[in-house]
């Protein structure tokens, strides 16, 4: 059987049930006058992992494994958006006000797009998110199904926020999941760093952590 090496143990790893999840790199984190900084927020470190996440999902394409991208948005009369998530905090501007961007996690709107560094190609799967997690009110888990994926390996942002979200979402459902340490970033390095601890702490207790190089080792090996 092949592994990734990871911690708390090795995570086993089967390429033909193994998908990446890549959550939310999208304009809207990333970029000044997006939904990130209009909550206060320095985007520069999510802007920094950029080119490992491509590696990343460079790594599983290469090997024919599937790539799946997840945005955080909504619809435009804003149906799927509660006000309990519009009216949280004060930031500058709220989702559905107009930003330097169009329209701040609105559906099809400039900031709302994924970075052009990573954007998915023709046939991935793009999953369209109201929530925080991926399984929400989406046709993830349908999707998984249908391609047979039982191991999901995490990237993309923030760790604490919408991957751990998700990831808890998946290791619910009956799925293996590690998160790629150096492909996922946070607003708050000590939020990254804890939510990795939580995950990986108790035996894996929700899923393993490894490094990018550490996954596409596995993938090279397998
Ligand atoms: N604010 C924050 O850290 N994250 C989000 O609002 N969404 C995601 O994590 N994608």
């Amino acid at each position: 059987m092949a592994e990734i090496a990871a911690q708390p143990f090795a995570f086993a790893f089967r390429p033909e049930t193994t998908a990446l999840i890549v959550i939310d790199m999208q304009r809207d984190f990333a970029e000044p006058g997006g939904f990130g900084a209009s909550l206060g927020n320095d985007v520069s470190r999510v802007t920094a992992i950029v080119p490992t996440v491509k590696r990343l999902i460079e790594g599983f394409r290469a090997a024919g494994l599937p790539v799946i991208h997840t945005m955080e948005c909504h619809s435009p009369d804003l149906s799927d958006l509660p006000p309990a998530k519009r009216d949280r905090g004060n930031p500058s501007i709220r989702i559905g006000d107009v930003g330097p961007m169009g329209r701040v996690l609105i559906a099809g709107e400039p900031g709302t797009a994924i970075l052009d560094d990573l954007a998915p190609l023709p046939g991935e799967i793009v999953i369209k998110k109201p929530g925080k997690g991926a399984f929400y009110a989406t046709g993830l888990g349908d999707d998984l199904k249908r391609i047979g994926a039982q191991q999901l390996v995490f990237a993309g942002v923030t760790t604490e926020v919408c991957v751990q979200t998700t990831m808890r979402e998946a290791n619910d459902r009956g799925y293996e999941c590690l998160v790629a340490e150096d492909a996922t970033e946070s607003y708050f390095p000590e939020f990254k760093a804890s939510a990795l601890a939580m995950i990986r702490a108790q035996g894996a207790i929700v899923g393993w952590t490894a490094t990018t190089d550490q996954v596409l080792e596995g993938i090279a090996n397998a």
